[in-house]
């Protein structure tokens, strides 16, 4: 399977009460315009490679709802719900259930009412599944996400998302088959043997958030030092605006579910 190919992307609009939204610290409320116009500049950016993307309306409910990834994993062969570590936003995955299940023959669930995981803490590349554990994501939630892939033929390996740091992949992307861009302080754990690994420049480690969708890499903006490294290295890179989304601790992934359904 190629990891970065998808046919498809589901998205869901920044509600009202995103000013309300979880941040480890607070650097002010996002401006809901500058927001919106944001995520216009990623949903476009995403069909310009040709997928097509459901965008959903907003989830006034719910003040996250706009960073779907967290509300479940989507592999070629099926997509399983999360059951998210952050009670404010455990609601979100029943909410993105029924969309996976129109395009998805194979929905499966995380149901242990101990177990939590957060898709945020998972990097799926073309040999295996990552998953950090975290402050969001538990050694129950990674056990049972284990056996559903299992029976997919996927290998899932057990991580840890650096202390402090809120998901796996805010400090990492896959960049292409073999390539993870990555902060110091987490490749130095040591978990991306094997693969060709591009640091983040120092200072700049707030830009390891980025995804490779088809032919482009949507990369936030402001963060020229690691975006010179990418377009030497020979990605097609898209920087898109995130300065909103970042006082929420978002980023690039995690604002769609990227997916090829079965
Ligand atoms: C949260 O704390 O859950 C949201 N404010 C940010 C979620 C970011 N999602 C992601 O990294 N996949």
């Amino acid at each position: 399977m190629r990891a970065y190919r998808f046919t498809h992307a589901i998205t869901c609009q920044p509600p009202q009460t995103a000013v309300n939204g979880l941040r480890a610290v607070d650097t002010g409320a996002p401006d809901l315009a500058v927001m919106r116009a944001h995520h216009a500049d990623y949903v476009a950016a995403l069909k310009s490679t040709g997928a097509t993307v459901v965008e959903l309306p907003a989830l006034e409910a719910f003040p996250d709802s706009l960073f779907v990834e967290d509300t479940a994993l989507c592999l070629p062969q099926g997509a399983v719900v999360m059951r998210p570590g952050a009670p404010s936003r455990l609601g979100e995955a029943a909410e993105m259930a029924p969309h996976l299940r129109a395009l998805y023959s194979d929905v499966r669930q995380i149901e242990g009412v101990e177990n939590f995981i957060e898709a945020g803490d998972i990097l799926t590349t073309e040999t295996e599944i990552l998953v950090g554990r975290s402050a969001r994501t538990n050694a129950g939630g990674v056990a049972e996400l284990a056996r559903i892939v299992a029976d997919w033929g996927h290998n899932l390996r057990e991580v840890f998302t650096p202390p402090g740091v809120l998901h796996f992949k805010t400090d990492c992307s896959l960049l292409d088959g073999e390539t993870i861009l990555a902060t110091e302080r987490l490749d130095a754990s040591g978990c991306f043997k094997g693969y060709r690994v591009i640091h983040t420049a120092p200072g700049e480690e707030a830009s390891a958030n980025a995804i490779r969708f088809n032919d482009l890499v949507l990369f936030p903006a402001g963060f020229p030092r690691t975006r010179d490294k990418l377009i030497a290295a020979g990605f097609d890179l898209r920087e898109i605006g995130n300065s909103e989304c970042a006082k929420l601790d978002g980023g690039m992934s995690c604002l769609s579910l990227r997916f090829t359904p079965s």
